[in-house]
């Protein structure tokens, strides 16, 4: 294969990115699935190298490695009920254990444990419930004997970085159309040079045309990753976040329950996502047997449940680029010329204000039910009259109010009070 320079290769990339992303954009939220050998010490993922566990002693475990049938069917329909729109599934996370039918690494869930594979059952999950398909894949792996000596040895990087290709290549040839390649970890070495990953990239695109690739094999590829807190980046990002600020693999769930967030908090962060332009990939770690932790289910329910009745606020809505108002107790989102009000906090007051708009909305309902909303505007201050003394969201209490303006609205936060930033004009200002 004729391999082009980087400067052409990301030429390429940008050139399709457009129509390769509109569908994960659109998306907004995804499922991140941590399974693997390690689930079974109820531990974290890092549990082989956190506890100094000798390679031989920790492979055993993949002869206790039993899987519930239908687990991934499992992951998928909660998935589907929470909202979301794609999965992403550690196929071999960094112990090496590959949970599919490779003929390049023997260490698999065909040849020990479950003696299936996971990979073909979260594959055909995911298509029946029409979800997007992503494959996490390690580069720093723990079992491979070449998998540190490759930082020295230029034989064993060849062979390794040959091991890395092939188990990518039978992921992407195997199983049909894959959305997304999600790298992880590129350990011991530390430049895409190092991983060979402009040629290998290049190599796999081939395999998969439309794939989306993240920005963890030392390239930025076609989006950003931030971990564990959102944070905006100029090009398409995703927050991938742990479901108790914890850990990814399985933890206890009796302990866990403490930690693991709210259906408000989802809420919360994929507002702050949307916001910024981003998606939320949310992680769920299965049991030891592959079902899920208790923790999970009700809080992802109840945010599907929300996300039904509120899909237009989010699904449609764009990267905020201007002000578009809001009061201390919403989250906002936008769409064309509609803003929406998530109301976190619901006063049980007949009104509600919003100052700061230099025309009014033309009309604004809440959004769950359609109905219309009274309101007065007048001197930049909006107020919603007759509000029930009830939360109107029966479900987690974040009623969403939609503004419909006649063109983008126009938006200064205190325009009332110019000692704020937004309302004073500096350079009048004394310099004290
Ligand atoms: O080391 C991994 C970790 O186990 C987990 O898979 C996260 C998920 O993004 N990625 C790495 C830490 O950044």
């Amino acid at each position: 294969m004729e391999y082009i320079s980087r400067p052409e290769y990301e030429k390429q990339l940008a050139a399709t990115r457009d129509r390769r992303m509109k569908w994960w954009r659109d998306a907004r939220f995804g499922m991140f699935i941590h399974f693997g050998l390690y689930s079974q010490l109820g531990r974290g993922e890092w549990v082989q190298l956190e506890e100094n566990i000798p390679v031989d002693e920790y492979a055993q475990l993949a002869n206790t490695f039993s899987v519930i049938d239908g687990a991934p069917r499992e992951w998928a329909k909660l998935a589907k009920d929470a909202g979301m729109k794609y999965m992403v599934l550690t196929t071999r996370h960094h112990e090496g254990f590959s949970l599919w039918d490779s003929k390049v690494n023997e260490y698999n869930s065909v040849n020990y444990g479950p003696h299936r594979d996971i990979v073909r059952e979260f594959v055909d999950a995911c298509r029946e419930f029409g979800l997007g398909i992503g494959f996490y894949s390690s580069l720093m792996d723990w079992h491979h004997p070449d998998a540190y000596k490759a930082a020295y040895d230029p034989e064993a990087r060849e062979r390794f970085l040959k091991y890395i290709q092939d188990l990518n290549t039978e992921l992407l040839t195997n199983y049909g159309k894959i959305d997304i390649l999600w790298y992880d970890i590129p350990k011991p070495m530390e430049t895409f040079e190092g991983w060979g990953s402009l040629q290998r990239n290049q190599f796999l695109r081939t395999l998969q045309p439309d794939i989306i690739i993240n920005n963890r094999s030392g390239l930025p590829e076609d989006f950003g990753t931030p971990e564990e807190h959102i944070n905006f980046c100029d090009t398409d990002w995703e927050a991938c976040m742990t479901f108790n600020g914890i850990s990814w693999g399985y933890i206890n769930s009796e302990q866990a329950k403490a930690y693991s967030y709210s259906p408000q908090k989802i809420i919360t962060m994929l507002n702050t996502c949307i916001e910024g332009g981003g998606n939320l990939l949310l992680n769920v770690g299965p049991k030891p047997d592959g079902s899920l932790p208790e923790e999970v289910r009700e809080p992802l329910l109840k945010v599907g449940k929300w996300l039904k009745e509120n899909a237009e606020a989010v699904y449609t809505a764009e990267k905020i680029e201007i002000p578009i108002g809001g009061n201390g107790t919403t989250y906002e989102s936008l769409s064309g010329n509609n803003v929406y009000l998530w109301t976190r906090v619901w006063s049980g007051h007949p009104e509600m204000g919003v100052g700061g708009y230099l025309k009014p909305p033309k009309r604004i309902t809440l959004l769950s039910t359609g109905e219309e909303i009274k309101f007065e505007y007048k001197g930049q201050r909006l107020i919603m009259k007759d509000l029930p003394k009830e939360c109107p969201d029966k479900n987690v209490g974040v009623p969403v109010f939609k503004l419909e303006f006649e063109e983008r609205p126009e938006y200064l936060r205190g325009s009332y009070y110019p000692q704020i930033a937004n309302g004073f004009d500096r350079s009048k200002g004394m310099k004290i």
